[in-house]
């Protein structure tokens, strides 16, 4: 693949029907993990519940969706409006953008109180996301494996996200992919993973 200036210092993990690229050290520990403190304290996290087989499950992990005006985002069977951006993440957004040269205008927010905390296998799909969509995926907190497969059939990848890194997923990537977050007994640590992402058509109220 012949890379933008902007993505030369990345690591190309998947360049196959989509791409998939790694800066492990997009932020350096320590403010990583000051960071984690601040959003972990900060954030208006949310106990979202969905219907599974008719029964009210909650979500194994606490979330909240941050955006500009209008960028209303409908996941899991919700509609999420974008509660504004808070400081920190504001500057975020824009360390992410100069890192990835994307643009993005909402943010979701996950939080994996320990390792019974996950994400089932999932492409992150929606219409609002547009054809191919970009989604810059920050970590912080405990390292977790992040496990992708091609389709609903194919080997499993993991991939080690450490606290400070930054994962990018674009092209064709949630068409062929999907992609979860697996529970494991091995972590008792919090982590809180922003995804950076881009409504592609912005609400009017
Ligand atoms: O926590 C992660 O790294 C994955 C989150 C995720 O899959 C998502 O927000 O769609």
């Amino acid at each position: 693949m012949m890379l933008e200036a902007a993505l030369v210092n990345a690591e190309i993990l998947l360049e196959d029907a989509g791409e998939l690229l790694l800066w492990r050290d997009f932020l350096a520990p320590e403010r990583a993990w000051r960071l984690f403190e601040i959003l972990h304290a900060g954030l208006d996290w949310e106990q979202e519940h969905y219907t599974l087989y008719g029964r009210r499950v909650a979500a194994p992990r606490l979330s909240a969706w941050y955006g500009d005006p209008g960028a209303v985002y409908a996941y899991s069977g919700l509609v999420h409006r974008p509660r504004p951006w808070p400081e920190p993440m504001q500057e975020l957004k824009m360390a992410v953008e100069d890192c990835t040269g994307r643009e993005f205008n909402g943010v979701l927010a996950n939080l994996y109180r320990d390792g019974g905390d996950g994400m089932g296998w999932h492409a992150d799909d929606e219409p609002e996301l547009g054809e191919n969509p970009v989604i810059a995926s920050l970590s912080l907190g405990a390292e977790r494996v992040f496990r992708v497969r091609k389709g609903k059939r194919g080997k499993s990848i993991d991939i080690l996200l450490p606290c400070g890194s930054l994962l990018l997923m674009e092209g064709a990537f949630q068409h062929h992919w999907q992609h979860c977050l697996p529970k494991t007994r091995r972590v008792t640590a919090p982590r809180i993973n922003l995804t950076f992402r881009r409504i592609v058509r912005l609400q009017n109220d």
